[in-house]
């Protein structure tokens, strides 16, 4: 196979755009598609100032590095969960890839906030990967409002995209469909949210990755449980390998056809936000999930601790 740009040997095929680039077209194809993700949906500017959040893996960097490449400004914010070994590994990655590239990082532990994630998966009484998930998203986003930072950038990809709209669908969740998308407004006490991976699949986060030197953690998190979300990937990856490019279509439909309904929905039966009582982040209730979450692990723990 030729490359679509140059002629060249391409070494990644792209079916569902019917092309393949050679080593140093790949990236310029990588490129276009974080700039056209960002400009139409209108992600941010270069006069603003965009966190990034860094797990680690290969979407996270890539992203980093691409918006930086892009001449935006960006800081990058790890959180270290605080898990043993892996944790370590995670943060190694993220500080060395940082430092390598001259790039600004804020790092955040959980242990020092007081709930490292071993703690939450002993003394919870939820799962613990839906604790952890709530407790990054909590943070990355207190994080960025008290910086002052215009927008939070994700590296979420499109094949994460649509397993978790299929997992929606598949619940008919409307309050997670109505806010499903590339980018989430900010509003008071919120940050803009934004997604500009979403145009990219997995396979070719992986390849730009790896065509530019990224260092990644790899490793799967030893509390990952994989189920529903690594299913439906399998699930959806068959369907395009036998249909290329039905992944962005049903992604892209649903932003263009199906979002809208769900928003209305959502909109009459939103509950009012007020500030937590104990940390002020908004919530419905007068002390947030997350303060509650932590107040209850952290007494479960003095309790085991006290025999
Ligand atoms: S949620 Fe679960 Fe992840 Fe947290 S406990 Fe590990 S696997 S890190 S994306
Ligand atoms: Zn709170």
């Amino acid at each position: 196979m030729k490359c679509s740009r140059c002629k060249a040997t391409a070494c990644v095929a792209l079916p569902s755009h019917h092309a393949g680039f050679c080593k140093d077209c790949f990236p310029l194809f990588f490129t276009r598609q974080v700039e056209t993700a960002i400009r139409r949906e209108k992600m941010f500017t270069h006069d603003e100032r965009i966190l990034v959040a860094l797990s680690g893996g290969k979407d996270s960097l890539a992203l980093m590095l691409e918006l930086t490449l892009q001449g935006y400004d960006v800081t990058g914010l790890h959180i270290d969960l605080g898990i043993p070994d892996s944790s370590q590994k995670a943060r190694a990655k993220v500080e060395g890839f940082c430092e390598a590239n001259s790039l600004n990082l804020e790092v955040f532990e959980m242990e020092g906030w007081g709930l490292p994630i071993p703690d939450v998966k002993r003394f919870a009484t939820r799962p613990v990967c839906s604790v952890c998930g709530r407790l990054k998203r909590y943070h990355f986003n207190r994080i960025a409002v008290e910086g002052g930072y215009d927008a939070l950038a994700t590296g979420h990809n499109l094949d994460d995209e649509v397993a978790r709209l299929f997992a929606n669908t598949l619940r008919w969740d409307a309050p997670y469909l109505s806010d499903q998308g590339p980018v989430l407004p900010g509003s008071d006490g919120f940050v803009r949210k934004v997604k500009p991976l979403f145009r990219l699949s997995e396979f070719e986060t992986a390849n730009y990755a790896f065509l530019k030197g990224i260092e990644i953690h790899a490793d799967p998190c030893p509390y990952a449980s994989g189920a529903s979300f690594t299913e439906h990937k399998k699930l959806w990856g068959d369907l395009e390998h036998r249909s290329p490019g039905q992944k962005f279509q049903f992604y892209q439909g649903f932003l263009k056809r199906g979002r809208q309904a769900f928003a209305l929905l959502e909109k009459e039966t939103g509950d009012p936000l007020n500030p937590c009582t104990e940390c002020g982040s908004p919530t419905n209730a007068g002390i947030c999930s997350v303060c509650r979450i932590k107040a209850a692990v952290q007494e479960k723990k003095r309790q085991a601790e006290a025999g």
